[in-house]
């Protein structure tokens, strides 16, 4: 028996999850309910707001291939605009009727024959198929900084920024240097606003512009479709040729071009100390590399400070350092990163004979070919465990998932059988083999990174997203366990 008519729950609503009910649509089952636990769909693009959020992936290219934005303001589209576009899709795909907004998930489990979800507030769901679309950098990662909590100013995570919060006349501080960090340091630095960077580790930063698309190139856009598919084409190229390229070929004659560029960027700054003190001393892309073409000007103004000695404590008025210096702050911005590994966790999710993902994934978390979990039946990841996630649409890799997890689907709907499940050997090999490729790539070269689990290994792709792409061409129906 096959399950012709499959009943789909999806985990959140945003870029991924709101794709995964797209393919379902396409598809012709009309039959599922995204999960969502906030009370609108857009995921990272509803939930940050800081001062300075844009996406360092060109917006013709960080977009759905299916459907392309001729109201793109600027190169690098900013939070504002991409959470304009997920609303739009969530409208235009009627996803709207589909979504439980406010229904956070915090536990499935398989009978034998169905999933049942449980949320936090009690209420159930039964279904088929489980799709968890959760994203990566979703669960802040707070310091362990001693007295951080008695911080008598505003204190709060880069994902958690106040709706309402005015910064006129106040001393901001910033901890982290990530993405995150560079882009509200160009920001308030570019505003004037008295700033405070604590560095633990400087960054290479790629300087590539922005560019703003007035009124006449985005007609021109709505009136020529076919050049937002040049765009998408020529972003893409240079995105996956160049940067991704580079990072998994360390000894290529790209890597070595992008290092001379971060290293020329690098000697714009003009005073000694301060571009001694923004000097990495680790390869570049050993870390994400951050694109800025700002970052160091902001740094160079005078309402700027850079602050490199540790941290020793938080006290009500600001920041001790080592040495012993207080720096008196109104605002402290957490600019720390996110627990890039925990992905659908906390949600649980239980098999009938009562082994959890927690179990399943105490060394650290594993999926078949990225997207499914042995032992777990008829359940799906979108950016799980060793997705590609570098410098490049994340969208673009979420599409070929989905149209990999479709595929599993329709063999559910097609042949004799009503669970599908990896096989756990197949699974353990293409990690192993994975796990082989990763020695040309820059993020071992011996930095801290967020794509290091706690073994060191990247919890990533190693190759080219063109790689991946065949790689997850089509289920190969030997490794998975069809009952
Ligand atoms: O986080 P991060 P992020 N004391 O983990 C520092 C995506 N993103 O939010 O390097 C002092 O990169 C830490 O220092 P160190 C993008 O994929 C995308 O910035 O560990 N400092 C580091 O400087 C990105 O890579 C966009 O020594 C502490 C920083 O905090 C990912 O999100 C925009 C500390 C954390 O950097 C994460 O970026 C923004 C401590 N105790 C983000 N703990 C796009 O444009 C941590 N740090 C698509």
């Amino acid at each position: 028996m096959a399950i012709t008519q499959p009943r789909v729950a999806i985990v959140g609503a945003g870029m991924s999850g709101m794709l995964m009910g797209i393919r379902l649509k396409n598809a012709g089952i009309e039959d599922f309910t995204i999960h969502e636990k906030a009370s609108e769909v857009g995921g990272t693009w509803r939930e940050n707001r800081y001062p300075g959020l844009s996406c360092d992936v060109p917006a013709h290219y960080y977009t759905y291939t299916f459907e392309p934005n001729p109201e793109w303001e600027h190169r690098f589209a900013q939070g504002p605009e991409i959470q304009r576009y997920m609303r739009s899709i969530a409208d235009k795909y009627d996803l709207r009727r589909h979504i439980r907004f406010n229904s956070e998930l915090t536990h499935g489990r398989h009978d034998g024959n169905r999933w049942h979800l449980t949320t936090r507030d009690g209420a159930t769901d039964t279904a088929d198929v489980v799709v968890a679309a959760t994203g990566v950098l979703h669960h802040p990662s707070y310091p362990d900084i001693e007295g951080l909590d008695s911080f008598a100013g505003d204190c709060f995570h880069s994902a958690r920024w106040p709706e309402d919060l005015d910064l006129t006349g106040k001393r901001v501080g910033l901890i982290g240097t990530g993405s995150t960090g560079v882009q509200i340091t160009t920001e308030l630095g570019r505003r004037g606003q008295d700033l405070t960077v604590f560095q633990r580790t400087p960054q290479w930063i790629f300087p590539y512009p922005d560019r703003k698309y007035g009124r006449l190139g985005r007609t021109l856009a709505r009136r020529v479709p076919g050049l937002m598919r040049a765009l998408y084409k020529l972003y893409q190229l240079g995105w996956e040729r160049v940067f991704s390229y580079a990072v998994v070929n360390r000894n290529s004659l790209r890597y070595k071009l992008i290092d001379r560029v971060v290293n020329w960027n690098l000697n714009r700054v003009r005073d000694p100390e301060l571009r001694r003190k923004l000097t990495p001393d680790y390869a570049s892309m050993c870390k994400r590399m951050i694109l800025s073409w700002g970052y160091y000007d902001a740094m160079q103004r005078p309402n700027v400070n850079l602050v490199t000695d540790d941290i020793e404590r938080v006290v009500p008025e600001g920041v001790v350092t080592r040495d012993g210096k207080l720096h008196e702050l109104d605002v402290l911005v957490l600019a720390t990163g996110f627990r890039a590994h925990d992905y659908v966790r906390p949600i649980e999710l239980e098999t009938a004979d009562g082994h959890t993902l927690s179990e399943a994934w105490a060394d650290r978390p594993h999926a078949h070919r990225t997207v499914a979990v042995p032992g777990f039946p008829n359940f799906f990841l979108i950016l799980g465990p060793k997705t590609p996630i570098a410098n490049y649409s994340v969208i673009s890799i979420a599409e070929t998932q989905t149209n990999y997890i479709m595929a599993c689907i329709e063999r559910l709907r097609r042949d004799e059988g009503t669970l599908l499940t990896p096989r756990a050997d197949a699974a353990a090999r293409l990690d192993a083999e994975m796990e082989a490729d990763m020695d040309n790539t820059a993020w071992v070269t011996g930095c801290a990174n967020w794509y290091l689990d706690d073994r060191g290994v990247p919890d990533t792709w190693p190759s080219t997203p063109d790689d991946y792409r065949k790689y997850m061409a089509a289920p190969v129906p030997a490794e998975f366990e069809l009952r």
